[in-house]
């Protein structure tokens, strides 16, 4: 079987697949494309138009990041979800519920005022408020077991913590469940290579990009 992933260097729902991918030790290609600008083959082949997408034997396409997800765990030994029912359905109600905070580090990167900017801040706040109050006390959300809910939220972490180093963005104070979910996911091989190695430039160049108020923020290290 050969899988091709469709990518774009700074989709965080590509990294979901990347980290189980990766986990699972499933070989697998890349092919980088910019979802925003696709070509045709892209359009053709994606019925969203949104990248992940993933390939299968060059016949059989894929979409929706915690789907690809699922796939790759079912055919791969070992499950990554939970073996009872509703703990299950518990897990991928909130895997949906982390797509929000998923857009809100990219709204983040993008809103040209300090209102809006405070009102996203809000957001990604509260939706972590509420994770302390559902996640174990560690290493991971559901305890000893690495599961696909942790492949979802690894890539919002990589991108608080990003966001902290780059522009002192805290959201995560008085959250110790969370901090520590974030500290075991951010040292995981797997999570760390699911990251764009320019994903710093990356991000400034979003924030130039929309005039973001966010850059008002950036310290001067990372200034262009
Ligand atoms: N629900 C989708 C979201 C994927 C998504 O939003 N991908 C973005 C890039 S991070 C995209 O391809 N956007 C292109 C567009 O909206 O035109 C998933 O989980 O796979």
């Amino acid at each position: 079987m050969t899988l091709e992933l469709i990518s774009s260097d700074r989709c965080p729902f590509v990294q979901r697949s990347i980290i189980t991918l990766e986990h699972k030790s499933v070989p697998y290609t890349i092919t980088y494309i910019d979802p925003y600008d696709p070509p045709e083959w892209f359009s053709a082949l994606s019925p969203l138009g949104k990248v992940p997408v993933l390939k299968i034997d060059d016949r059989e396409v894929l979409f929706e990041s915690a789907v690809i997800n699922e796939y790759l765990d079912e055919i791969t030994p070992g499950s990554m979800h939970p073996a009872d029912p509703l703990e299950k359905a518990k897990n991928r109600a909130w895997i949906e519920f982390g797509a929000g905070s998923l857009g809100n580090t990219f709204n983040i990167m993008a809103v040209e005022s300090e209102a809006e900017y405070n009102k996203v801040k809000q957001a990604l706040r509260d939706a972590l408020e509420r994770l302390e109050g559902v996640c174990s006390d560690g290493p991971y959300f559901n305890g000893e077991h690495f599961s696909l809910i942790d492949t979802s939220y690894a890539p919002l972490f990589i991108r608080l913590s990003l966001l902290q180093e780059m522009t002192g963005l805290s959201v995560m104070e008085g959250l110790p469940k969370v901090t520590r979910w974030q500290a075991s996911l951010l040292a995981l091989p797997e999570v760390q290579k699911s990251r764009a190695p320019n994903l710093q430039t990356r991000f400034v160049e979003l924030m130039q990009q929309k005039k973001a108020w966010g850059l008002s923020l950036l310290k001067p290290e990372y200034l262009p």
